[in-house]
């Protein structure tokens, strides 16, 4: 059944070591091999080893690659599709066949009573190339509705919205990430790639700056860490761009050559003062300073942005100030200097290329754009005219649920918005006014146990497909093990629901097939996949993405000559700070801001069932400072509530004296810190504000804590003076 893709001969093991593909979950896309499963039934013992060939991890595995192969196991996921008889009964197994039925017959009446908007998709930055571009196919040529978009909305959004406004071209990575390695100074910004893609630590050099509230394993490498107030890197990077102008690190030379828009740049900045900076983020001016020296005197530098930069009702503008400041560095578009984003999940960067997203076509083309959507009908033998135009972004999507204007129907590919969505209560609300929810995952996660439908899928090591890891590489995965009995792959499910609703033509289960659709789909677009093959992506160890033909070369670091803009120059965008959505005040005096972990991923619905992983960490925490510990007479261990506006959680308490005295920290992996978060939304992106809100902080039982001493700001400061 596997087709042969094996990697060439130079790169082949000694001997054998099993199928080569890739870690099932993050955006590093380590490369794996999974041996003792190949034309076995799955459960049977495998065993995973890293690959050398893939130079994002060359031989590295963290905790979740090494133990990535347990929940291929029968005994931990679902096997058969499961239905409730009403909304309140039990699920219980039923055929395959009438569970298909019974969605596409309830789609059907949906759709003819409300019409096509009724039903709505909900896709993830985990599926293949090749399954994001079927979904997306599915909802505006077999659903014909407007009403899809995806998790990755939560994840990049925001840095996806600036890249293409400086660079005319969002990947990522727009550079090997070998090259960071030859960097001489690498600043990070709300990253903290120590826990969330371990194997990266490796290819960054010693001069390492971090920006983060909390003192992470990352910032305890750093050379610098700049302790930042949460919401308020807008602001230090106006300070720091200001810095780098007046004392002279300003690049004139590459300024003129290859950007356009620096005056109004500067003149944004000009009231940017370093103290006025500090006021507002708590990084003293001399901290600011150095971190401005270190990148503007280096040789080879690079500003990273990770989630905690972007997860803001601000995140656009935000990355659009780091992007301002490497652009008057002279950094993007220089061999071994450059910005980029730290993705996030598996297919976090592909995933956002081929149509899921409520404004794309594949090939990252606009779907209110003419051209864009007379080629993707062409390619789909659809008149342009039958595809659905926008529809809303992830939240306002989960918030319109089943509402008198809303979708009554959602179908949910690859994610678990009940545990991983802000304000996580009310979008469980909203799931439960639906007429129709239907879950395909391997697991019984938090979203499937609420769902009328459950349709039991393969996992990555049961199936090829194609992964675009955060430089831009596209991956194969390869099928190393046998699904067992009575699972189906999505795109299996995708082609079947087609056909019950009318379209026979067009879907494809055979993921090769569907990969050579989305070449053609691509073709032309910024994010064009035309000249990519599986053969290919198996000679090279992947292909970086655009590659127009064949005989393309692909392309690693697409900034060096020109940048994909209309007139080839990067475009500096003057953007001003502003306060977080939501500050803090008597009632609710601290930040909270949220993240992850190193043994868990997301929404916790795969990591929770490992036993090696649910060990290293068996529950969620709220980390606090020791002096807001002891005025709560709380211990390490000991229960703490948290209340924002939204909800209430508790937690044990993990107490230090090194995360800033106005924050408190919860990782969202386990139901809790997203009954806090406060879902207001970036202008541009829709991304939604995770990393920060205003919380209470209680002992369990006890009483509330009154706000303490601050780092550097004054409350009423803190934020509002812009
Ligand atoms: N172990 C693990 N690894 C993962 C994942 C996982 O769930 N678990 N998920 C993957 C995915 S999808 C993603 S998107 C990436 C995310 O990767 P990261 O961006 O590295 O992860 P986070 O922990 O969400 O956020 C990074 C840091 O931002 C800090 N932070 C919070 N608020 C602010 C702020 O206002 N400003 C600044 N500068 N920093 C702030 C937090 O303290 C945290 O240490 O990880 C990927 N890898
Ligand atoms: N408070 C807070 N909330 C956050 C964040 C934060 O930093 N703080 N980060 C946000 C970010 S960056 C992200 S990316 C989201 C992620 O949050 P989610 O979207 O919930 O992501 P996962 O937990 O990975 O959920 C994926 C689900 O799909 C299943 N799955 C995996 N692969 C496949 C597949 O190929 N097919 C199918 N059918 N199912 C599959 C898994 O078993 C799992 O149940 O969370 C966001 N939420
Ligand atoms: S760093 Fe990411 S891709 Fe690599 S093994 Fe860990 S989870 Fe998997
Ligand atoms: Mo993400």
């Amino acid at each position: 059944m596997p087709i042969s893709l094996s990697p060439p001969a130079s790169v082949m093991p000694p001997v054998h070591l099993g199928e080569a593909t890739h870690c099932p979950y993050c955006a590093l896309q380590c490369g794996m091999y999974v041996s003792g499963g190949v034309g076995k039934a799955a459960g049977t013992a495998l065993t995973v080893t890293p690959r050398h060939d893939i130079p994002a991890n060359a031989g590295g595995l963290c905790q979740k690659g090494w133990t990535a192969a347990e929940l291929l196991n029968p005994g931990v996921r679902l096997t058969t599709p499961l239905a409730r008889a009403g909304r309140t009964s039990p699920l219980e197994p039923v055929s395959w066949d009438e569970a298909l039925d019974r969605v596409a017959g309830a789609v059907r009446d949906l759709q003819a009573a409300h019409g096509r908007d009724a039903v709505a998709v909900f896709g993830g930055g985990g599926l293949t190339n090749e399954k994001a571009y079927q979904l997306g196919k599915f909802a505006r040529v077999a659903l014909r509705t407007s009403q899809i978009d995806y998790n990755g909305r939560f994840c990049m959004s925001s840095a996806a919205a600036a890249t293409n406004r400086a660079f005319g071209m969002d990947r990522g990575l727009p550079f090997p990430i070998t090259d960071i390695a030859g960097a001489d100074a690498v600043m990070m910004v709300g990253g903290n790639v120590a826990e969330t893609m371990p194997p990266f630590l490796r290819h960054v050099p010693g001069t390492l700056i971090v920006v983060d509230p909390r003192e992470t394993r990352t910032a305890r490498q750093a050379a610098l860490h700049l302790k930042v107030t949460p919401g308020t890197d807008l602001a230090l990077a106006l300070g720091m761009l200001h810095i780098a102008i007046t004392e002279g690190y300003a690049d004139q030379d590459y300024i003129a050559a290859r950007t356009t828009g620096f005056q109004a740049a500067r003149e944004s900045v000009a009231a940017w003062w370093p103290e006025r900076a500090e006021r507002v983020t708590g990084v003293p001016v001399a901290a600011m300073r150095q971190a401005v020296r270190l990148l503007g005197t280096a040789g080879k530098a690079m500003i990273l942005t990770g989630r905690g930069a972007e997860q803001h009702s601000k995140g656009v503008d935000t990355v659009s100030a780091f992007i301002n400041l490497a652009l008057a560095l002279g950094l993007p578009g220089r061999e071994g200097s450059g910005y980029g984003c730290v993705t996030g999940q598996g297919n976090g960067q592909g995933g956002r290329e081929h149509g899921q997203k409520a404004d794309q076509l594949p090939g990252y083309r606009k779907i209110d754009d003419p051209a864009g959507r007379a080629h993707v009908a062409a390619v789909w033998g659809v008149d342009p005219g039958e595809l659905p135009g926008p529809g809303r972004s992830a939240y306002e999507l989960l918030d319109a649920l089943g509402t008198d204007a809303g979708p009554k129907a959602l179908l949910v590919f690859g994610s678990n918005p009940v545990v991983s969505a802000p304000r996580a209560t009310h979008v469980a609300e909203r799931l439960a006014a639906l007429d129709l929810l239907v879950v395909s995952d391997f697991v019984l996660s938090e979203t499937a146990a609420m769902a009328d439908v459950v349709l039991p899928t393969t996992q990555w090591a049961e199936e090829h497909g194609t992964m675009t890891n955060l430089e831009g590489r596209v991956l194969l995965r390869r099928q190393a093990v046998t699904p067992p009995d009575g699972v189906r792959s999505d795109l299996a499910i995708v082609s079947a629901l087609a056909a019950r609703l009318g379209r026979r033509e067009g879907f494809s289960d055979d993921p090769r097939t569907v990969f050579d659709e989305l070449r053609r789909a691509s073709a032309g677009g910024v994010a064009d996949y035309a000249g990519i093959t599986y053969e290919r992506i198996a000679r090279e160890t992947g292909v970086f993405w655009p590659a127009p033909s064949e005989d393309h070369p692909g392309t690693p670091r697409p900034f060096l000559d020109r940048f994909p803009t209309p007139d080839g120059r990067a475009r500096f965008t003057p953007v001003d700070h502003r306060p977080v959505a939501e500050d803090v005040d008597d009632d609710y005096p601290y930040y909270l801001t949220t993240g992850r972990v190193l043994a868990h991923y997301q929404s916790g619905a795969q990591t929770r069932r490992v036993p090696a992983l649910n060990d290293a960490a068996p529950s969620a925490y709220v980390e606090l400072h020791a002096d807001l510990a002891e005025r709560l007479g709380v211990g390490p261990g000991d229960m703490v509530r948290l209340t924002s506006r939204r909800g209430t959680t508790e937690a044990p308490a993990r107490v230090n004296r090194s995360i800033r005295h106005d924050t408190v920290f919860m990782p969202f992996h386990w139901e809790g810190a997203n009954r806090l978060t406060n879902p207001a939304l970036d202008p541009t992106s829709r991304m939604p504000e995770f990393k920060v809100c205003a919380v209470r902080v209680e002992r369990s039982g006890g009483g509330i804590a009154p706000p303490g001493p601050d780092d550097a700001t004054p409350h009423a400061d803190r934020g509002r003076n812009a």
